[in-house]
């Protein structure tokens, strides 16, 4: 269903214009008819930093800033002393701003952290809004009932026994953050998604509601292997799981998605809808980055095959904040 670009990796590290190790999982948007990659791109320390990439047709002609456009900020803001990875970006059009959702590296484990911009010149921060470890994070770009909705991945510490699963949780404020659920579990035993699974690209409004494209981690003998899969939410209470894929619809193949510094990854942090196509950005074994695009009706199709009769996500205590 996603077909992998025959340029692919679209995006690497020698095209940079400074000296960085690797550049991959990039959030994305679509701003004033260009594409706006917000790259992370690491450096030869380890520690991660976002650099907007443009491009006009989203595959070729990418404009990457001369400097890091969004560098870790340790002193004023510790959580990012190991720094900041994996932004998934949302336009909220009610503020006329995108939020990103980022992971910041801190001494006490990855954590989610949020960020606003106008222009992606910019930044303005509004600090750690979970604490780790926690991550995978990004906004719905509306209120439900008046509040905002961010789904995240929180990793127990008892994480052997119960998994690590996708939550949401609601703010009146996009700072205070409560109402948590789980609404998309890791599944268990020998399956793709079994034991851990996190958010990938944000949430995107479709006609069915809200399209969900999640990774599936499956520890083998030989490592990870991270795949993805699709879900729905119910467009107005996304509390309510209603679809959900069996199969996982895309995984590691190609050779720069099998060999890199961590072999096996497939790692969506962004996608665009132009039309009816979707442009999924993805990181590829923590190297390079990659496009791969699919028509939204096939995808809607494909996870539509897979109806849940009306269960819900998993609520583990009796939960009120959309009583039926
Ligand atoms: C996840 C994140 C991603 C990374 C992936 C595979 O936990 O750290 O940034 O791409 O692992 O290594």
């Amino acid at each position: 269903m996603f077909v992998r670009h025959p340029d692919n990796p679209i995006i690497s590290a020698e095209m940079w214009p400074y000296p960085v190790h690797s550049v991959f999982n990039a959030g994305a948007a679509l701003l004033e008819g260009s594409t706006v990659l917000l790259v992370r791109a690491e450096d030869f320390r380890g520690i991660s930093h976002l650099t907007v990439a443009r491009s006009v047709d989203g595959i070729t002609g990418w404009e990457i800033d001369s400097h890091p456009s969004f560098t870790p900020q340790p002193d004023e803001w510790p959580e990012e002393v190991w720094g900041i990875e994996d932004p998934r970006v949302t336009w909220l059009e009610e503020k006329m701003e995108w939020a990103i959702a980022y992971t910041a590296y801190s001494k006490a484990g990855p954590l989610v952290s949020l960020a606003t911009t106008k222009d992606f010149i910019s930044f303005n921060r509004l600090g750690a809004v979970m604490p780790p470890e926690d991550k995978d994070a990004a906004l719905f770009p509306v209120r439900f009932g008046g509040r905002w909705a961010m789904l995240h991945r929180p990793v127990p510490t008892t994480f052997w026994k119960v998994g690590a699963h996708i939550w949401l949780s609601f703010s009146p404020d996009l700072r205070h953050w409560g109402d948590h659920c789980q609404v998309i579990s890791a599944r268990e035993g020998s399956w793709w998604d079994a034991n851990k699974i996190g958010l990938s690209a944000p949430p995107l409004m479709t006609r069915e509601g809200w399209l969900i494209l999640y990774h599936g981690v499956r520890t083998t003998a030989s490592g990870s292997i991270y795949r993805l899969g699709l879900a729905l939410l119910d467009k107005d209470n996304p509390t309510r799981l209603t679809h959900r894929t069996d199969p996982w619809i895309f995984g590691p193949h190609a050779s720069y998605e099998r060999e890199g510094d961590v072999d096996d990854v497939v790692f969506p942090c962004g996608w665009v809808l132009a039309d009816d196509t979707i442009r999924l950005y993805y990181g590829a074994a923590d190297y390079s980055l990659a496009v791969a695009t699919a028509n939204l009706n096939d995808v809607l199709d494909m996870v539509k095959a897979y109806p849940l009769n009306g269960a819900t996500g998993f609520m583990p205590w009796r939960y009120t904040a959309f009583p039926d």
